[in-house]
């Protein structure tokens, strides 16, 4: 049968897209461009680019990154001689069917029939097998290093809540460090350099998956359920991640940051947040009015309210960002967020109160010495 034309064409304008789309070009440009955001008014956060599955910082995503290589490089090599097999193929067949023509008397010669061949069945029967023998044994052995049934010792144990669309952390009291109180945070994960930290994940809702690409692979947050997963970072800084099920309308703005920090810092931070709520009397008005509305049946702030419904924000104005990642923490976007949380994270399950703007400046204020 012969390819029509129109199709040949198609082929070739797919081929070209497909080209187009993963030249390096425009791959960079992808892994440098700013995180969408709904909104053009808000900036987006610091930081925020694509993460990468290629710069792996911790022993696990090395590993994970050494697999997918491996099955990369077995997969080119099949591509390649199966796509050898069949480009030998289409060059003898033009070339018989051009014999054919200068020659129709040799025409009707059939090629060679072979019926059933025992090396070559062998051969496509033994060496799959062999391959995916080889696959399935370092697939088992990266599991078996990866998912762990207990804490590594001297863990860092922390519990993941996922929300709609937010993350909750909870410290666990570490008699280890004479840490004694349990830390309650959101969005903003802090974790040492150098020593395994072992996450406890569980939601509050629906299932939601964990995933921070340079630290750790992927892992599902189910309600009722719980998972867990562990990594050890190995050098300071800002690890981005994203949660990585649909959960709803702002699945794309539940962004993970977890900030690796060498001991002395960690400690620094950690001792921080275990303090009470900054107590300051000249935003004693902003306080009141946190206390008179709703906010306090959803946010705790420590020795002031203890909603559990929305993140902490005992130590709110200590973090980057508010929305889960999504949006810088200043005073003006924090103004917003309160005015119309809508405007910025459209569908999110907080609701505008609908303060009067002199609330509205007092209650930020207030939130902002929330150090
Ligand atoms: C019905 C419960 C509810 C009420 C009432 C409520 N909030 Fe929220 N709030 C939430 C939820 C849920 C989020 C998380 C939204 C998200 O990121 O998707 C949130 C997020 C926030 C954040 C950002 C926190 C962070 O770390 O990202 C601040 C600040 C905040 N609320 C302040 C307030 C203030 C001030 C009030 C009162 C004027 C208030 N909230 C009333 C549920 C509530
Ligand atoms: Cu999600």
């Amino acid at each position: 049968m012969r390819v029509k034309p129109k199709l040949q064409l198609l082929g070739l304008v797919l081929a070209a897209i497909a080209f187009a789309a993963t030249n390096t070009d425009s791959f960079a440009a992808l892994q440098s461009a700013p995180l969408e955001v709904c909104d053009s008014s808000i900036p987006p956060t610091e930081g925020a680019g694509v993460t990468g599955i290629f710069s792996p910082n911790s022993a696990t995503t090395r590993e994970i990154r050494d697999l997918s290589y491996l099955v990369f490089a077995i997969c080119a090599a099949i591509f390649v001689v199966v796509q050898g097999f069949l480009v030998v193929a289409i060059v003898r067949g033009v070339k018989a069917a051009r014999a054919a023509k200068r020659d129709p008397a040799g025409s009707s010669r059939e090629p060679v029939q072979i019926y059933g061949s025992v090396p070559i069945e062998v051969a496509w029967t033994v060496i799959p097998v062999i391959i995916v023998f080889v696959l399935g044994m370092v697939t088992i052995r990266t599991i078996r290093n990866i998912d762990l049934t207990n804490p590594p010792d001297g863990a860092l144990e922390v519990t993941v809540i996922g929300h709609q669309w937010w993350w909750e952390y909870r410290y666990e009291a570490d008699a280890r460090d004479g840490i004694t109180r349990t830390i309650i945070t959101a969005n903003e994960l802090h974790v040492p350099i150098g020593r395994p930290v072992w996450l406890r994940l569980e939601s509050a809702d629906v299932i939601h998956s964990f995933w921070v690409p340079r630290l750790a692979g992927k892992m599902d947050l189910i309600p009722g359920h719980s998972n867990a997963m562990w990594f050890t970072a190995e050098t300071p800084g800002l690890y981005l991640g994203q949660c990585a099920e649909y959960c709803g309308t702002q699945h794309a703005h539940m962004l993970l940051r977890v900030y690796a920090e060498d001991s002395a810092q960690f400690d620094a931070w950690r001792a921080a947040q275990s303090k009470p709520a900054v107590e300051d009397a000249t935003v004693a008005k902003g306080r009141a009015v946190f206390t008179q509305y709703a906010c306090m049946n959803c946010h705790t702030i420590a020795g002031t309210s203890d909603g559990m419904f929305g993140p902490n924000l005992t130590h709110l104005a200590s973090r980057d960002t508010i929305g889960s990642g999504f949006i810088d923490l200043t005073r003006a976007n924090l103004r917003q967020w309160i005015a119309d949380p809508d405007t910025m994270k459209a569908g999110c399950n907080m609701p505008s109160l609908k303060l009067a703007d002199d609330e509205l400046d007092a209650v930020t204020d207030y939130l902002m010495t929330l150090k």
